[in-house]
């Protein structure tokens, strides 16, 4: 089996679970953990933040984030493909009291005009709008990075209107190899950033929030209430911070194989668009029946979005650690049989 469904599903490299089991640890509730502050400040140096606090997922980093931005009936801003409003169990709601708000925008990137239009004018009818969440790279954009430019903009724009900016990092060092702009020039203009250790980084958990000292410090209540203090959690922590010293610079391999893989998908007759990093989307009038003919050729894919509104659905597939060149061509040559049978 190719499993091209996430880059979450790479396993530790050796060198990797040699650090974890080699990894010093303490109980991190009272700040002991030498391995976890480590990667605290690792991160919070490489994103250019004050502090950063260490965390079992992208989901609890991201609503940590969302939490410390927010008081309960507020509004928070998002895109109307973002993580946070699809995928994350409806946690605004749930944990922090808010609700949101969905803006349109092509490949993820929110233009400033579409957030000024969405800006309430001050009276008790309306809730108080306080947060806008980014996404990059944008997962159901298809790894779309979201640019420099682009994402200065419209955070200046939610800034005037006093709105403070979260940055869904979950695949943010992707948008950095593909673009060489180091990851913390995105994170300038944000508040709070969540990156994960476990997507393309290849760690098998973890993802940290960074932001200011006493941000950063609400986060650690929260992340308790949350049921996120872990104790000698140095053990995983270990994993993650290997994933960031040694696996960033390796990032565009896996965006060659998703070029590569998208290219190979064409040529057999598959609409895909050029992938900007390492999700591949495939537009298909069936995702969920190309899911399974694929799964049974011996390639495991997922659901990117569902036909809608007289618009294809896609199907998804990633490229990771776990996929070499060779693991490449073969999804290709099973594609193209899929596609052989399909057109019969
Ligand atoms: N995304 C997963 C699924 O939840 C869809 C995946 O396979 O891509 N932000 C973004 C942009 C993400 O893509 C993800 C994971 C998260 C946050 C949440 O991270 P975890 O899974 O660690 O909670």
């Amino acid at each position: 089996m190719i499993d091209l469904r996430s880059d979450t599903v790479t396993r530790p490299t050796d060198g990797m679970r040699r650090a974890m089991l080699e990894a010093d640890v303490g109980d991190d509730v009272f700040g002991e953990d030498p391995t976890i502050n480590r990667l605290e400040e690792y991160v919070a140096a490489l994103l250019g933040k004050e502090a950063a606090i260490y965390a079992p997922s992208g989901t609890m980093t991201n609503q940590i984030g969302v939490f410390v931005n927010t008081q309960r009936g507020d509004e928070v801003l998002l895109h109307e493909g973002a993580h946070v409003f699809n995928y994350e169990g409806g946690a605004p709601a749930l944990l922090s009291g808010v609700q949101v708000r969905t803006l349109p925008g092509e490949g993820g990137v929110i233009p400033p005009d579409a957030l000024r239009e969405a800006i309430r004018p001050e009276n008790v009818h309306f809730p108080r709008q306080r947060l806008l969440c980014l996404e990059n790279t944008h997962n159901r954009a298809g790894g779309k990075v979201f640019p420099l430019e682009d994402f200065a903009a419209v955070s200046e724009a939610a800034r005037d209107h006093g709105l403070k900016v979260h940055l869904d990092g979950a695949r943010l060092f992707n948008a950095q190899a593909a673009t060489g702009i180091p990851a913390r020039e995105w994170c300038a203009h944000a508040d709070t950033v969540s990156v994960c250790s476990s997507k393309g980084l290849g760690a098998p958990v973890g993802s940290l929030l960074a932001g200011d000292g006493e941000t950063i410090l609400g986060a650690r209540r929260a992340r308790k209430a949350f049921g996120g203090g872990m104790r000698q959690a140095g053990i995983i922590a270990a994993g993650s911070l290997y994933a960031f010293e040694h696996h960033i610079g390796r990032l565009p391999e896996d965006h060659e194989r998703a070029s590569k893989l998208a290219d190979g998908l064409r040529d057999s007759g598959y609409t895909v668009a050029p992938p900007e990093t390492n999700i591949v989307l495939v537009e298909s009038e069936d995702p969920t029946g190309l899911i399974e003919a694929l799964g049974r050729a011996g390639v495991l894919a997922t659901l990117g979005t569902m036909p809608a509104s007289g618009r294809p659905g896609t199907v998804r597939l990633c490229t990771h650690l776990d996929v070499d060149d060779e693991a490449v061509e073969d999804a290709v040559e099973a594609a193209a049989q899929v596609a052989v049978a399909n057109a019969r």
